[in-house]
């Protein structure tokens, strides 16, 4: 892995895969589980609209570092850091460390959860330890989860802190895990270990704890192998469904970007700017 440069964050590490066209993301506040705060939400955005715009990269690893120093635990992301939740109390804000009263309380990890569900790749979480609240709907929202045999927990906490991710949260972990065990996740908040999350169709793999990076990267090269058109208009495709007019908009946009770089398209650009008629003749009615 080499550090990704131009880049000064504090609480996530942001590194490129030597030899796979892959970024890595992790929180790295392993003493506090990896619970975000806004600062730390403000650098994870920025991160992944960076690899967003990197069109020799195939796949987007978010993770978790660890373990922590302070006793061992391994975690990929405890939600909401509850210290510096609300109005008040902003301990890190990221760039600009003064109080803006209208940006106090933003829920920004909704937008985070959006740059994840629009990315035009996969982004798969990795999870060597914790994934709670917040974190636990991050991982939902995420592509494919792969998880550790070890030390992965899986923990719905939002309605203990008086908290409720209503969007991808819980209605896609419905669509993932069926209404009942959803319903389940949430309103009796246990704690379910990687292979019971794998049963429940919430996790794609559990793994040995020493190879779950190894194998996040042979799946980040898997997906790199195959058309990056096809991945895209798939990961849009399955999105789609649920994701509404919203849904339709993207792939629609996707379809028009694909029709754009035809020969066909392009002669009604060229028709235009050289003020004629388009000849369509050349380009057959498909069947
Ligand atoms: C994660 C969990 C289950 C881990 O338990 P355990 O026993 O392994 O560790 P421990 O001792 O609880 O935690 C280690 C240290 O991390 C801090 C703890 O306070 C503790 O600190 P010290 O006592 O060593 O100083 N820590 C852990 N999670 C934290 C957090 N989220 N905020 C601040 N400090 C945290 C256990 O720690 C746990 O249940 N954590 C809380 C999980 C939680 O409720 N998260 C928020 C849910 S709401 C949310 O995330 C959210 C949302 O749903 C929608 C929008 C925005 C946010």
């Amino acid at each position: 892995w080499e550090e990704v440069e131009g880049f000064d964050f504090r609480d996530i590490t942001y590194h490129r895969a030597s030899e796979v066209g892959a970024l890595r993301i992790a929180f790295d506040r392993p003493e506090k589980r990896n619970a975000f705060r806004p600062g730390t939400v403000d650098e994870l955005s920025r991160a992944l609209d960076h690899a967003k715009r990197q069109a020799d990269v195939g796949c987007v690893l978010l993770t978790g570092n660890g373990p922590s120093e302070k006793d061992g635990g391994w975690a990929f992301c405890s939600g909401g850091d509850q210290s510096v939740r609300g109005s008040e109390g902003y301990e890190y804000r990221g760039e600009d460390e003064s109080p803006d009263k209208a940006e106090a309380g933003r829920l920004h990890i909704l937008e985070v959860q959006r740059q994840i569900r629009f990315m035009p790749k996969p982004v798969v979480a990795v999870v060597p330890g914790w994934a709670v609240g917040g974190g636990h709907s991050l991982h939902v929202v995420c592509d494919l989860t792969l998880a550790s045999e070890e030390h992965a927990k899986f923990l719905q906490t939002d309605p203990d802190v008086g908290s409720y991710d209503a969007g991808f949260g819980s209605a896609y972990l419905a669509r993932q895990i069926g209404q009942k065990k959803a319903r389940e996740v949430f309103f009796l908040g246990k704690t379910y270990d990687a292979a019971e999350a794998a049963d429940m169709g919430m996790v794609n793999e559990a793994v040995p704890h020493d190879e779950l990076e190894e194998t996040a990267l042979e799946w980040a090269a898997r997906i790199e192998g195959k058309s990056p058109n096809a991945i895209r208009m798939l990961k849009y495709g399955f999105n789609l469904p649920d994701d509404g007019m919203v849904g339709q908009q993207v792939f629609a946009g996707e379809a028009t970007r694909l029709g754009y770089m035809t020969d066909e398209a392009q002669e009604g650009r060229d028709a235009f700017l050289e003020k004629r008629d388009p000849d369509y003749s050349e380009y057959p009615w498909y069947y």
